[in-house]
């Protein structure tokens, strides 16, 4: 067997269901010789971002896999790897490479060392007979510890050559690592010992499905929780004591009791600094748990760590909180749950205005507003992009399961949330996969929406045009005044129709819900839908301090 078709054959072992990628790479023929779904998309990077998805929304037990060739393919990759990389994200990248002969030699692109800082695991076959190894290693790697993309580099004719018969492959272990016991004691001493927690949870809830014992933990404590812009959707938003997500713009209630918190909680997170997280206030007290110890002690000085998977840590922990409190809650709860709501009342009524207002052009708050409205957001996933949508929607849209919302945002690369959203709906074909992005943000991407329609992939997106990179206008006054520098154009919803979607352009309040229930329908008949709404440059979000 060639060694492409063995790489095939290993992807359909470890359960590979589609293959997505951008020719020419000989792995692509021979997957669909083995009956696994080739995707072909219009550039790489939203290639990588739909197997980023895959494996997002799956919390890992599917892994997103993705193929391009040596040269261009891998040159024009790097964004896609890189940002799964800052997100930490487990996808498998298989370039080819340049044929021995040239492999390695100046300019020729070399996967194998310019990938060396965007991956955990990188390796370059240079025979046939390793292939098989080299696959091991990487779907073990990309499947445990810390989540992040694995790249197998093989020349274009190492594909080509005969793997000797008698090669064998297991598909690979998924493990969880479980913390210490002695350490559980002292973070369960101290969250029991604490007058105002505050738990932060990562995504690392995430892949460890620990929702469950996240809630479970919360109300035993009777404690607040929030989320990183990855962990949104661990815990409940509706739920009494939640706080609502992390990120640029927040709530009221987060802001408030982050300041007043004596010890924060953070499980499955990485505490890393960001514009795209809460600031970790100074002189509080700090419990840490997540999976990979290169993050504690990184941004954030802790006085306790906990260094496991958050199932297990989370198990762990509430055996021990359990004996401590006898079993039951202290009755803290309401007193807690109504400052969080008294606050949230007040943030609410600040905001209700915006988000139902009834200009034009329209508010994006309003849109967003109704869309939430309109949509079953329990069986709905959505995204946001870079820009003013992402700090429009973050803090607004209330998730009420896991893994209904994809935060993200260690890097912020404009027109990530398109790839996101048709990974997404790849792999939950039933639920309403939405990306919401503005006139920037589809400039990037955009062409990926007749991917959507081809592959019958039916997403909706949604679309804030306000012809301008509305974030900017702040730090670009002079270029905007003088040279129109934040200025932008185009008629997206025409652009939608001729790349074979559905496509309407909406200007008035009253035709946003009917609209979104329009579109809707289309994506129920197969068809991807882009919304284009036209907006004002708004530049107002709900930010403290
Ligand atoms: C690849 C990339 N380049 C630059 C940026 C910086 N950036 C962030 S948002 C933004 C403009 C966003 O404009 P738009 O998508 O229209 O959203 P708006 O703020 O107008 O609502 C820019 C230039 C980025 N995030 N990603
Ligand atoms: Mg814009």
């Amino acid at each position: 067997m060639k060694a492409a078709s063995v790489v095939a054959n290993i992807l359909k072992r470890e359960g590979v269901e589609f293959l997505i990628g951008y020719p020419v790479n000989q792995i692509i023929e021979a997957a669909a010789e083995v009956d696994i779904r080739t995707i072909i998309v219009r550039q790489e990077r939203t290639g990588l971002h739909m197997a980023d998805a895959v494996s997002r929304v799956t919390s890992g037990d599917r892994i997103g896999v993705f193929a391009m060739q040596h040269g261009p393919g891998t040159e024009n990759s790097f964004g896609g790897v890189a940002q799964a990389f800052g997100d930490s994200v487990p996808i498998v990248v298989l370039p080819g490479g340049y044929p021995r002969k040239l492999l390695n030699i100046t300019p020729n692109f070399s996967s194998f060392l310019n990938y060396q800082h965007v991956t955990k695991w990188a390796e370059q076959v240079v025979l046939p007979e390793s292939v098989p190894d080299a696959m091991r290693r990487a779907f073990t790697q990309v499947k445990n510890g810390r989540p992040r993309p694995v790249l197998v580099e093989i020349p274009v004719d190492v594909m080509r050559e005969e793997v000797p018969d008698g090669w064998q492959y297991k598909p690979t272990p998924k493990l969880r690592v479980a913390p210490d016991p002695k350490s559980v004691s002292e973070v369960a001493a101290a969250l029991v010992g604490a007058e105002r927690l505050v738990i932060y949870a990562g995504q690392g809830v995430h892949y460890a499905k620990a929702w469950k014992q996240l809630r479970e933990l919360a109300e035993l404590l009777e404690a607040p929780v929030t989320t990183s812009l990855q962990g949104k959707s661990a815990f409940p938003e509706s739920h009494p004591l939640s706080l609502g997500s992390g990120g640029r713009s927040i709530s009221k209630q987060l802001h408030q009791f982050l300041k007043d918190a004596d010890l924060i909680f953070g499980i499955g997170c990485s505490f890393a600094t960001t514009n795209y997280g809460v600031t970790m206030p100074k002189g509080k007290r700090y419990a840490h748990a997540t999976l990979d110890p290169l993050d504690i002690n990184k941004d954030v000085p802790v006085e306790l760590a906990l260094a496991g998977d958050a199932a297990l840590t989370l198990d762990a922990l509430l055996l021990e909180v359990r004996d401590r409190l006898k079993g039951k809650p202290r009755g803290r709860g309401p007193a807690v749950t109504a400052e969080i709501k008294r606050l949230k009342d007040e943030w609410m009524a600040q905001w209700m205005p915006r988000l139902t207002q009834k200009t034009t052009p329209l508010s994006p708050y309003r849109v967003l507003w109704d869309l939430m409205h309109t949509v079953d957001v329990a069986n709905t996933i959505i995204t946001h992009d870079a820009g003013s949508p992402r700090d429009q929607i973050s803090p607004f849209w209330e998730c009420t399961t896991p893994l209904s919302y994809i935060g993200w945002g260690k890097t912020t690369q404009l027109g990530y949330g398109l790839g996101l959203a048709m990974g997404a709906k790849l792999a939950h074909p039933d639920k309403l996969c939405i990306n919401v992005w503005g006139d920037a943000a589809i400039g990037f991407t955009g062409m990926d929406f007749e991917t959507a329609a081809r592959e019958r992939i039916p997403i909706l997106t949604v679309l804030l045009n306000n012809f301008s990179m509305a974030i900017e206008l702040k730090v670009m006054k002079a270029a905007t005044e003088k040279y129109r520098s934040t200025d932008i154009s185009g008629n997206y919803a025409d652009f939608a129709k001729a790349l074979g979607g559905w496509g309407e352009r909406v200007t008035q309040p009253d035709d946003i819900v009917p609209a979104i229930k329009r579109a809707m329908a289309k994506t129920r008949e197969g068809t991807p839908a882009l919304l284009e709404f036209i907006t004002e440059k708004a530049e107002d979000f709900s930010i403290f301090g």
